[in-house]
């Protein structure tokens, strides 16, 4: 679904305890009502003055964020971060059992060797990340999976990656649950994962590769 000004809080695909116990009632209801919300309300806020840009997706606001007035530029990175990057991850769970299949499944053995291998590395990056930011597994320009760690509300956006998953690692992600232990709120977002939902985004990051490789900007 393309987005534009002005931008609204999209209900979750789930209730706000559909995902007990490995999400938690009380930080998904902050986290979306409150969290996700001051990102939507400040992004309308800053575009408000600025019809020219209203008429800008809110991919393209992170794309192209750079062409933006210097007064709202690293606002409104901030806060179109926010809102893409939330939407995404809350989009990306489910309260149903899932399992990886299908492409996606064929790229994460291609390359990440294997199953194990994979989450492995996954755990260790996340659970490396320095302070605030964001975990992503997306494809780059070829269609292979790489994880990309980023500060803050960073997108890999600009630089052509084509996100199919991100875990939020600000410590408002898990801090009411796990307290200080990241490790095991990863393992619990690992239960939650919508596999569906990934393969979906990287089929569809498949196709725009292809639309890309047949027709160059
Ligand atoms: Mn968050």
């Amino acid at each position: 679904m393309i987005q534009y000004y002005p931008f609204e809080l999209l209900p979750l695909p789930y209730l706000y305890d559909a995902l007990e116990p490995h999400m938690d009632t009380e930080t998904m209801f902050y986290h979306h009502s409150r969290l996700l919300k001051t990102d939507v309300d400040n992004l309308n806020r800053l575009l408000k003055p600025y019809p020219e840009f209203q008429e800008w997706a809110l991919e393209r606001l992170l794309t192209e964020n750079k062409s933006l007035p210097g007064e709202i530029r690293q606002g409104v990175w901030n806060h179109a971060g926010g809102v893409y990057s939330h939407q995404f991850f809350f989009g990306e769970m489910t309260p149903n059992s899932t399992k990886l299949s299908g492409k996606l499944k064929d790229a994460v053995l291609l390359d990440f060797d294997t199953w194990e291998a994979f989450y492995e590395i996954f755990f260790e990056t996340a659970l490396k990340l320095f302070g605030s930011g964001w975990l992503w597994l997306a494809a780059d320009q070829r269609g292979k999976l790489t994880l990309i760690s980023l500060p803050n509300q960073d997108t890999p956006l600009p630089k052509g990656f084509i996100p199919i998953l991100n875990l939020d690692l600000w410590e408002h992600a898990y801090y009411l649950k796990h307290k200080d232990m990241r490790a095991s709120y990863i393992k619990a977002w690992f239960q939650v994962v919508n596999w569906y939902e990934a393969e979906r985004r990287y089929q569809a990051a498949l196709l725009e590769i292809a639309l890309r490789g047949s027709h160059p900007s």
